[in-house]
């Protein structure tokens, strides 16, 4: 099943540096917060919660996307890998964002590439997203010893093959090995066009007994929920590192012109998530993040407000005549799993201080508010979200018009984690 990458001299970059100071985990990013049109720098990871030391894209080609792609709410992060260009200095984003020391780690991410990604000129191979690594992240042709780190990384191959592409001791070739991507009929997997795909990587660090490392390294990748990948009997340290890093590493390459896009290509991330506890990643439960979406005209009590034919997409009628003050609320909506939930809003108003508030049982459980901001007229709708703590059971929402001046056609809840 291993093998090694002798087809590629993959053209990597050394991950020095030390894990500082870390944020708890688990930790999500829907991309969400940021303004929409504007990079998404290390800044602005931070205000998010994620640091990294460096680098390398993150300020020149990526974008929050507010306008076309998104998986949650109204927003993602869309990375560019232009024509021509190959490595992380010219094409695609890198940084390795620090995470909690741990000794096994599940780091999840939605992934959509553009409809005529290009995987190449004459030869196909690139980084596709984010990995897990630690220590030193042994990677870029590195003999791997034990005491230099490790990293295990998504790739694409020829035709968009996906697979998994990891740095341990006793890789068999100069580079790291790989394992294709299967589903449960053993046909290989590829990256799809124009469509989102879940992708979650397990990785356990090998135990270490004296200086000998273990074989008891394993990684998982699971595709669309589905597992495709299972690598046993791995040894990554003979020292203490454990997993620290979750390496946001994509671009094309190679070290030659020939691994070059031919024509501009984008890929979109959103919903990255990482977490100590399997349980915490609700991409692995049966039947995926719990998601539902509420008419809004279909409320069970109301106060103050009408309706209308809806001139969005989705929802044929819209709830209009919002005035402050006025409200509309919903029975009976289970959440099965207490956690992290996206609240979204789909709304339109050519007024920029709506204020909408959430709560749940008439106020008991207050959920936090959210600004309408213009989106340019009661027919032009957009997507607005909050991230919210709820509770498991069936509750009654009520969504209240702090400042009225707004249509909302439907709203959403997701399960984060
Ligand atoms: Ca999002
Ligand atoms: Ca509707």
């Amino acid at each position: 099943m291993r093998k090694t990458v002798l087809f590629v001299t993959l053209l990597l970059t050394f991950i020095g540096g030390t894990a500082g100071a870390a944020h708890a985990d688990p930790r999500v990013n829907t991309f969400e917060r940021p303004a929409r049109g504007s990079a998404y720098d290390l800044s602005q990871w931070a205000q998010d919660g994620w640091s990294a030391p460096w680098e390398q894209g993150m300020s020149t080609r990526s974008w929050i996307d507010g306008y076309n792609f998104h998986h949650t709410g109204g927003q993602s992060l869309r990375v560019f890998y232009p024509k021509g260009k190959i490595g992380p200095a010219d094409s695609g984003a890198q940084a390795p964002l620090r995470l909690t020391p741990g000794r096994e780690y599940y780091l999840s991410y939605w992934v959509r590439f553009s409809g005529d990604f290009s995987w190449g000129t004459t030869e196909f191979a690139g980084k596709v997203g984010i990995g897990l690594a630690g220590g030193k992240s042994c990677s870029g042709g590195q003999v791997c010893d034990g005491y230099n780190g490790f990293s295990s990384r998504m790739i694409w191959r020829s035709g968009g093959k996906a697979a998994i592409y990891y740095y341990h001791m006793g890789h068999e070739g100069q580079f790291g090995d790989f394992v294709d991507l299967k589903d449960a009929s053993g046909h290989l997997l590829y990256w799809p066009r124009g469509k989102w795909v879940k992708v979650v990587q397990r990785l356990k660090v090998n135990t270490v007994t004296g200086s000998n490392a273990n074989p008891d390294g394993e990684i998982d990748i699971w595709y669309n929920g589905v597992q495709a990948a299972t690598i046993r009997n791995l040894r990554f340290v003979r020292n203490s590192d454990l997993v620290d890093r979750a390496y946001f590493s994509s671009f094309h390459g190679g070290d030659r012109p020939t691994f070059a896009p031919t024509n501009d290509s984008y890929i979109w991330y959103d919903d990255l998530k990482v977490s100590t506890n399997r349980a915490e990643i609700c991409e692995l439960a049966s039947g995926g993040c719990h998601t539902r979406t509420l008419q809004a005209e279909d409320y069970s009590a109301v106060n103050g407000v009408t309706t209308k034919p809806s001139s969005d997409t989705g929802g044929s009628r819209t709830v209009t005549g919002i005035d402050s003050s006025d409200w509309i609320a919903f029975q009976n909506v289970a959440i099965p799993k207490a956690g992290r939930y996206l609240v979204e809003y789909r709304v339109a108003s050519p007024n920029g201080n709506g204020r909408i508030s959430l709560d749940i049982n008439e106020g008991a459980t207050p959920l936090g508010n959210v600004t309408v901001p213009n989106t340019g007229g009661f027919t032009s709708y957009r997507t607005i979200s909050r991230e919210v703590q709820l509770p498991a059971g069936t509750h009654q929402f009520g969504l209240y018009a702090v400042t009225g001046g707004f249509d909302i056609n439907w709203w959403k809840l997701t399960q984060l984690s």
